[in-house]
């Protein structure tokens, strides 16, 4: 059986192979998920973490951080909304075509990523609004990613590092149900979350 990083790179040589040759790389990733999936393996490329700027990197790291402890390695991007649309657009159009399944999209101030995301594909979006230093301390944020108008889902989340890990978790649990490897590890992550909590109970009493 092969191990998981010789998957990762033939998984990535078909992708590769796929961009050259556009829809084909729908059904070779198809088969990939399946080989995955097979040999319990979680891809390497199912959620991609975007965010409008390094400037937000402090924060998304609790996000890339959770994703990786459910061992998922996602793809991540500094994509703007406004900065450079027309990648955020290309993105979202080819983001299924790459096997990628779910996509965080997190932005301070007036944040249009996610909307801008869930605009251009129906893969789930999931927004995290941030605080930035100039900004109205992430309400503003809130507001443009939670405001999103009917047929336009955006999943929000809160305002920064909760918010960021949290995504993850939801990240997670959306591909958990139809993947019995992820089901387990949510499930130990919620004992150890609860075990904590009891034990600094019993530690007061
Ligand atoms: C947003 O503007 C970014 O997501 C960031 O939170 C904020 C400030 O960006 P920088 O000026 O730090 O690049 O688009």
């Amino acid at each position: 059986m092969p191990q998981r990083h010789e998957a990762t790179k033939i998984n990535d040589w078909i992708v590769r192979l796929g961009d050259r040759h556009n829809r084909k790389s729908e059904v070779i990733n198809v088969y990939v998920s399946l080989f995955e999936r097979e040999n319990n393996m979680v891809s390497k490329k199912m959620v991609a973490v975007v965010m409008g700027s390094d400037s937000d990197m402090g924060v998304m790291q609790s996000c890339i951080d959770q994703l990786v402890s459910f061992d998922i390695e996602p793809v991540v991007r500094i994509i703007s909304a406004h900065r450079t649309p027309q990648i955020a657009s290309d993105f979202a159009q080819n983001a299924a075509q790459k096997g990628i399944q779910v996509i965080i999209a997190a932005a301070g101030m007036a944040a249009h990523l996610a909307g801008a995301l869930a605009g251009r594909t129906a893969l789930p979006i999931i927004g995290v609004p941030l605080s930035s230093g100039a900004g109205l301390g992430g309400v503003d944020a809130l507001l443009s990613t939670v405001q999103m108008p009917p047929g336009v889902p955006v999943a929000s989340m809160g305002i920064g590092k909760a918010g960021a890990k949290n995504a993850a978790l939801f990240a997670v649990q959306i591909l958990a149900l139809s993947d019995e490897k992820l089901r387990e590890k949510l499930a130990a992550f919620k004992k150890a979350q609860a075990k904590k909590v009891i034990e600094k109970d019993a530690a007061l009493q």
